[in-house]
């Protein structure tokens, strides 16, 4: 109730370009200014500024600056931030429909991404609405392979290796492997391995490529076991006493953000490859017989995600499969 009388002002102004009494939204994020998904967050803060002539301005913190990764949504669920973007995997383990887009190996491309998550939105939408969040664009990351600090042929060769993990998912991962997980923010991730609290992970070439991890690591396998995605969503109180014109400007500047977001991180997959081997790194497919380690790796997550996951998660695999 308390913006009720700055909403009724902005509503009046609204289409006059007139930005008395206008409100002002915090948005936190936890990734660098230069990673393209905070470029985009950007892009779609000053879309929402400018469509609504400033009645409503979102301002955007990247590099966890305001609220480290880890809190964001706790942050925007309680209402200290209006508005946030978070990897939605980091909370698989409150909801495991979080965590439908890090089933290892279930897509392996953008293309077949795209087509689990038209079927996963909704649902992913809805354990968003359960948990305070109005949802408003997601965008997925490049495919995640693995960084080592040594050349690395078979899935023994994780055992004891200090592995940084930044999700559910990635966790299991290091469980499964032998190896040692540590959960590091990707802005701390530089200052993990220089100072060898970690010493491999697994990621996209973006994440690596931002982090200069070429400094402290020497190899890059595609794997392609998942995209995970980045979404953007809005407190759902704060969402309610918004405007209508002003929601319809956050709907289409959030349209153009997916869009977007999408073409940008599919031009940086190969981008940031090319820029992880211009500094040093070997960039290259594992063998054979650790992707069938890994893969193997995969069904033991799979059956797990399906079993947490109960009807709805089963109705997306089926329906994504086509069965
Ligand atoms: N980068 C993020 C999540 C997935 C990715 O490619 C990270 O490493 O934190």
């Amino acid at each position: 109730m308390k913006t009720i009388k700055t909403l009724l002002a902005a509503t009046a102004l609204a289409g006059t370009g007139v930005a008395a009494q206008a409100e002002k939204w915090d948005m936190p994020m936890a990734y660098s200014a230069t990673n393209f998904h905070s470029e985009i967050g950007a892009e779609f803060a000053k879309c929402v500024t400018d469509g609504t002539s400033g009645a409503l301005e979102i301002v955007t913190h990247p590099s966890g600056s305001l609220f480290g990764g880890a809190e964001i949504k706790r942050a925007v669920m309680t209402g200290q931030a209006n508005i946030g973007e978070r990897l939605m995997s980091a909370h698989q383990n409150e909801n495991p429909l979080y965590g439908v887009d890090s089933i290892p190996f279930l897509v392996s491309s953008f293309d077949e991404h795209e087509k689990l998550w038209a079927i996963a939105e909704p649902y992913v939408e809805k354990a968003l609405d359960e948990d305070n969040l109005h949802y408003l664009y997601s965008v997925p990351w490049p495919p995640q392979g693995l960084y080592m600090n040594k050349p690395i042929s078979d899935i023994s060769d994780l055992k004891g290796v200090k592995f940084r993990s930044y999700s559910t998912a990635t966790a299991k991962m290091a469980e499964l492997t032998g190896a040692l997980p540590v959960q590091v923010e990707a802005a701390e991730l530089s200052q993990a391995l220089a100072t060898g609290v970690a010493e491999s992970f697994i990621s996209s070439g973006a994440t690596g490529y931002d982090r200069k991890v070429w400094e402290h690591l020497s190899n890059f396998y595609e794997v392609d076991a998942w995209l995970p995605r980045n979404a953007v969503f809005v407190n759902k109180d704060a969402w309610a006493d918004l405007p209508d014109e002003t929601k319809a400007v956050m709907n289409d500047c959030a349209t153009k953000a997916a869009a977007d977001g999408l073409a940008r991180s599919k031009d940086y997959t190969q981008f940031t490859l090319d820029g992880l081997k211009e500094n040093g790194m070997t960039v290259e497919r594992v063998n054979d017989t650790l992707m069938g380690q890994l893969k193997a790796m995969g069904e033991v997550m799979t059956a797990e995600w399906l079993e947490q996951a109960g009807d709805d998660g089963k109705a997306i695999v089926d329906a994504y499969k086509g069965e």
